[in-house]
């Protein structure tokens, strides 16, 4: 039955209506749509618009991963590559190889999860063939306090490569997200092994948005893919090689030392200056304007009695922004 909906959707070639497919192949509408959801998690991307239907826009298609290795021109992240058409989380993978063989620089990526992760335990839709999730493993010589700097930085990155590739307007909504109007369209998860006085590793989950036609109900409030975003269908290797690429030219920078230049630079290209945030502490509701964002990561913020609190992690609420 699957078959059939791609070929009447290929034959097509444009928007085909709920009810002209049940009519041809002699279903209800609501088994039409169960099998167009079954084929979104085979990969296929389709399009669904109140009133016109359905449209085909992507079949599956897997990563290419000789065209990426071609592209990668990274010194240390994405040294090694490994791909996977489909893993439980990016992150665990990286874990599991970290405690055997896995090496500084040491990038997973993979078309799909299955159990995709945000903080907290929290999921995160990783559908195939719409977005990009992977994995970087970092050894670095540091202490873990500075764990902040690396999460900051890996935004940053994401943030400078969607603006130089997409164009559009990518904002980082401190300290993990990148935003494009209001709505996500990448998180990172950073994870550590570390001793009280340096840490073991660093693993850096990141996932964006690339190709999604649409979300599911509970995060289409919150959600945008570079493509809703008017960026176009986005090759997603090429995009991805560039993502590499930045992320080695920044990170490389800062695990060195942090550039004062690259700091300025973020707080003009980060959603949350100049915002009204609310952080919990000790129970306590804070209520402030972020007003500066510190070499270390940590973003500060003026409290209404003019106080100023340095905050290094956790849930930052900020107005106007979901
Ligand atoms: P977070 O906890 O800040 O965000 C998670 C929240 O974001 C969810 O509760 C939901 O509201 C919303 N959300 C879920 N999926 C999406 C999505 N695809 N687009 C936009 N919003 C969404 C953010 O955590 C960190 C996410 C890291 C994901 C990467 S993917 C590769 C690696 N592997 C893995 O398991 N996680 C990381």
């Amino acid at each position: 039955m699957k078959r059939r909906i791609i070929s009447l959707l290929k034959d097509n070639g444009g928007f085909v209506s709920g009810e002209s497919l049940s009519d041809e192949l002699g279903i209800t509408r609501s088994a039409v749509w169960k099998h167009i959801n079954s084929l979104r998690e085979e990969g296929y991307v389709i399009e669904s618009v109140r009133n016109k239907g359905y449209c085909l826009v992507s079949e599956p298609e897997g990563l290419d991963e000789e065209r990426i290795k071609g592209l990668i021109g990274s010194s240390v992240i994405g040294s090694r590559l490994v791909y996977l058409k489909s893993v439980d989380s990016t992150n665990e993978e990286v874990k599991r190889l970290a405690r055997t063989e896995g090496e500084h620089g040491l990038v997973v990526v993979s078309d799909r999860q299955t159990s995709g992760r945000g903080r907290f335990s929290r999921k995160w839709v990783s559908e195939s063939g719409g977005g990009l999730y992977f994995s970087i493993l970092l050894r670095p010589d540091l202490p873990p306090s500075d764990i902040a700097s690396i999460t900051l930085s890996a935004g940053y990155a994401v943030c400078l490569a969607i603006r130089d590739y997409t164009g559009l307007d990518a904002l980082v909504k401190w300290p993990n997200d990148i935003i494009i109007g209001n709505k996500k369209v990448c998180g990172i998860l950073t994870e550590m092994a570390a001793q009280s006085d340096r840490i073991d590793y660093v693993v850096i989950g990141i996932g964006i948005n690339v190709n999604n036609p649409s979300f599911p109900d509970e995060i289409s409030d919150r959600a945008v893919s570079l493509r809703i975003a008017g960026g176009g269908i986005v090759d997603r290797s090429e995009f991805f090689a560039c993502v590499i690429n930045t992320l080695d030219r920044v990170i490389g920078d800062f695990l060195v030392s942090l550039s004062m230049d690259d700091i300025e630079h973020f707080k003009t290209l980060c959603a949350t200056m100049g915002r009204r945030v609310t952080v919990t502490r000790g129970g306590q509701k804070l209520t402030g304007v972020a007003c500066d964002v510190l070499p270390t990561g940590e973003l500060i913020a003026r409290l209404d009695d003019g106080k100023e609190i340095t905050i290094n992690s956790g849930e930052v609420t900020v107005q106007g922004i979901y």
